[in-house]
């Protein structure tokens, strides 16, 4: 059966599954018929679909994930007329359909279509970043049979009957075959399968699978690395408890990376209306991507070097912004600490314990009965002075903001200070009915849904002047001297359909969308996106010339640009470590850096030894923070007794000892897009054992991680890439291209270095401004010849002035004894003490 998830049961008369229509497009393809929809196929088409309607009714049973049925669709037609103009190529088909193809530089073309109709008018996106592309040159031929067009990266082919897309590389070798653009539903048969049947109808793209081919990439999605062979949908539902193979999960990045023999290639499908993805799930020789409205717009980026086709995606749809240093800190957070006796408890215990720690959360009870942007006057009688308080420790206060605003509908002459009493009147509420800023029902009234505070209603985010407004509301929690916002709930969640294929409840909202008024279907996946775009915008605008710190659940394509992330409610399992350094690689792959889990689980009660070993890799996650639900037994790190305490201090010190790598690696993701948590084949694509390890991982390219995710665990085998490698904790050196076994005892994680590394380091304080006072130490793996080479990034780590040259980036190179500072870019005077080798 299909995986194409929907919320609908299987209509009992469904004609076809993915499976049998897929089958019979290859039987179009190999030239056992030549139309579609004939009716020869249909005859075939029934022998298999009755074999496999058994399979999906069973498996709709026992998993009650029902199938969406693709037999109602038919490809576009043949191809007649071909314009040309610059780099563009438009297409129209006998059966009305239109294309645009379009080079945006030779490694990178996008491809629009609509299936019978015309390409719309209006060509927006908020994922995209990047419009003004040089020209490009690229060649272009036509036949009666195709079109042809190269440039000096990629070929494309166009085959006009039926109408197919090659991409080839400069040689010639296929990359993608039979890349079928669009197929539609013409009869409206799958309508009643739909998110909102009045919303779109369904769009799909089909190619074949190669024999060997691996995908990876999607965004946060809680899977295994490579995807093949797996389905996956697109549509950011809340899911706490969450587990491997739930799906889908908060986020929806429509974007993989392709990798088969050593080459890659990158797909983008830039459609927020929900969208599946199946690589050979359902069948064994094609792939399908299929959404459930809008037009096809989709991008192919070129390798063959998958870094390639990572740095252009965030070229395309923005590179990830820069967090302030602070943020890299260890994070103390729970739902929730208060009142403010309790916040300072707790940060003067971390301080007691000798536990590193930057900064200090509060969670939804700081407010005033869950209104946004308001303070418990009780709770947080003087919010100024504590915040104040709390950074005399080197704590930064950051502070969750969900989307859903208090239904108040009296509110009148409501004050404006966030602290003022908002029970009667609330400002927020206020002001957004006033302003007509509210989404709401095709009946012309406010969307009133249930959340946090009860009745609850939502901003129109796809509104530029809502999202202004909205920026500006965070002027009172800057004032009270707040260092970040957590954007929490903005799937969003909704507690009256709180489902992972949740929404119902909402599908008839009405969202302005650039005049367009569109629903639901087609604005879920965006509300996440442009809710940071405008706290982002917000806080650079109130604190100019200071990185914000945006933290988000949900998002979507170029959510990187805005904001940081972390991965949600799961619980305190091994299961969930296990599943982690998969999902941080995806992300990275998928444009976002700056992220991280609860580390050692939000719900359930954790243990000790399950807590050591998340540090163990929470350590090096770029976001490293202990946030547990309010229920669940507590989770800081002294809390299961000084046997792990001990070695969470460790790791922590580590950390902190490891922060001028960290921030370098945080800066070279912010320059090329290429992330800091790595897996082994964005580094060595060529080699065969790389395209499915996600049991270990890289922080940049030269720290080999290899976690323990299994409780009692005292070793484990490591997959060690080529070159030589360093045990980090022996300095014995081993030679890659080979497994090794590895002891691991609780004190220990298996930890690699590259030889011919030189790693920046700080001998560590307990916040990351003091360490930051001290001499930077280079620690020299050198390889066999004796020589080590490394890079250091420094700032003031608070300003945008990086963005004008206000950096440091040095190149040290060391041979035998003697450390030379090879390049030098940037215009940043560090006040640190010379950098010097290690003792
Ligand atoms: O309905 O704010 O994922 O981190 O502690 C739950 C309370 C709402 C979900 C977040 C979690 C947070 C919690 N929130």
């Amino acid at each position: 059966s299909t995986r194409f998830n929907v919320d609908y049961p299987v209509v009992k008369d469904a004609p076809a599954s993915f499976f049998a229509f897929v089958t019979h497009m290859s039987a179009q393809r190999y030239g056992r018929c030549s139309s579609a929809g004939c009716v020869c196929c249909f005859g075939q088409l029934w022998a298999v679909i009755r074999s496999t309607l058994a399979v999906v009714f069973l498996t709709s049973l026992s998993l009650s994930v029902p199938a969406i049925d693709l037999g109602g669709l038919v490809p576009v037609g043949s191809c007649r007329k071909v314009e040309h103009s610059g780099s563009e190529i438009r297409f129209q088909c006998d059966d009305g359909s239109h294309f645009k193809l379009q080079w945006l530089t030779d490694d990178l073309v996008r491809l629009r279509g609509a299936y019978r109709r015309d390409l719309d008018k209006i060509d927006a996106s908020h994922a995209v970043a990047k419009r003004n592309w040089q020209p490009v040159t690229a060649t272009f031929e036509e036949t009666s049979e195709a079109v042809t067009t190269k440039s000096s990266r990629l070929t494309v082919i166009i085959h006009k009957n039926p109408f197919l897309i090659e991409y080839r590389d400069p040689s010639g070798k296929l990359i993608n075959k039979d890349f079928l653009p669009v197929m539609g539903d013409p009869d409206k048969k799958q309508q009643d399968r739909l998110f909102d049947p009045q919303a779109g109808s369904m769009l799909v793209v089909t190619k074949e699978l190669g024999f060997d081919e691996h995908f990876y990439g999607l965004g946060e999605k809680a899977h295994h690395l490579d995807k093949r062979r797996g389905h996956f949908t697109m549509w950011n539902s809340d899911t706490p408890r969450y587990v491997e193979g739930t799906d889908p999960i908060y986020q929806s990045i429509p974007f993989y990376v392709g990798l088969e023999n050593g080459t890659s290639y990158g797909i983008f499908y830039d459609n927020s209306f929900r969208s599946h993805f199946d690589f050979g799930n359902t069948q064994q020789e094609w792939t399908g991507y299929a959404t459930e409205g809008g037009e096809l717009d989709s991008y192919f980026f070129a390798g063959p070097e998958m870094k390639h086709v990572v740095s252009r995606y965030t070229e395309l749809t923005g590179r990830p912004y820069f967090p302030p240093k602070w943020a890299l800190g260890h994070q103390a957070s729970r739902w929730s600490y208060y009142p403010a006796k309790v916040v300072q408890a707790v940060a003067s215990a971390y301080r007691k314990h000798d536990l590193p720690l930057d900064v200090m959360t509060l969670d939804i009870d700081y407010m005033q009965g869950y209104r946004l942007f308001t303070w418990d006057a009780v709770r947080f009688p003087n919010p100024k002075k504590f915040i104040a308080d709390l950074l005399a420790q080197g704590l930064h206060t950051v502070v969750i903001i969900d989307p859903g605003i208090k239904y108040l509908p009296k509110s009148q002459n409501a004050s404006t200070d966030p602290a003022a009493d908002q029970s009667k009147d609330y400002y927020v509420y206020e002001q957004a009915h006033k302003r007509d800023f509210l989404v709401k029902r095709k009946n012309g009234q406010e969307m009133v849904t249930t959340v946090w505070p009860g009745e609850t209603v939502f901003a129109d985010f796809t509104r530029e002047e809502v999202r202004e407004w909205w920026g500006g509301l965070h002027k009172g929690l800057l004032d009270y001297g707040v260092g970040g916002i957590w954007n929490d709930m903005n799937e969003p969640a909704d507690f009256t359909d709180n489902t992972n294929y949740g929404g119902t409840n909402q599908r008839d909202s009405v969202f302005e969308d650039e005049g367009r008024k569109t629903t639901h279907a087609k604005n879920r996946n965006l509300v996440a996106l442009l809710e940071c775009e405008a706290t982002f915008n917000g806080l650079r605008k109130l604190r100019p010339n200071q990185r914000p710190y945006v933290i988000t659940r949900a998002g979507y394509a170029g959510i990187q640009r805005f904001s940081t992330m972390w991965t949600g409610d799961a619980p305190s399992s091994w299961g969930n470590l296990e599943i982690n350094p998969a999902m941080f690689c995806s992300l990275g792959l998928s444009g976002e850096t700056f992220i991280g889990s609860d580390v050692g689980g939000f719900m359930k009660r954790g243990n000790g030894e399950m807590l050591a070993r998340a540090y163990q890799l929470a350590f090096l996650t770029p976001m490293c923070r202990n946030h547990k639900d309010r229920e669940s037994y507590d989770q800081e790190p002294w809390r299961f007794g000084p046997v792990y305490e001990e070695v969470i201090r460790k790791y922590l010190k580590l950390r902190y000892r490891l922060m001028p790598y960290l921030y370098g690696g945080i800066a070279e993701a912010q320059r090329t897009g290429i992330p800091f948590l790595r897996p082994l084949v964005l580094e060595y694509q060529n080699d065969p054992a790389a395209e499915v390890i996600d049991d270990e991982l890289l922080a940049g390219r030269d720290i080999l991680l290899a976690p323990i995710t299994q409780p009692g665990q005292e070793h484990r085998r490591v997959y060690l890439p080529e070159g030589d490698w360093y045990d980090f904790w022996t300095r014995q050196k081993f030679h890659g291209g080979k497994t090794i076994r590895v002891e691991a005892p609780l004190e220990t994680v298996p930890m690699f270095i590259r030889a011919g590394t030189l790693i920046p380091t700080v001998q560590p304080e307990n916040t990351i401004a003091a360490s930051d006072a001290k001499p930077i130490e280079l620690l020299a793996f050198p390889d066999e010849k004796g020589h080590a080479e490394g890079t250091l990034y420094e700032d003031d780590g608070v300003s945008e002035d990086y963005l004008k040259g206000g950096f440091a980036l040095r190149h040290f190179s060391l041979d035998g004894t003697s450390l030379k500072e090879t390049t030098k870019s940037g215009t940043y005077k560090s006040a640190r003490p010379p950098v010097q080798l290690a003792k």
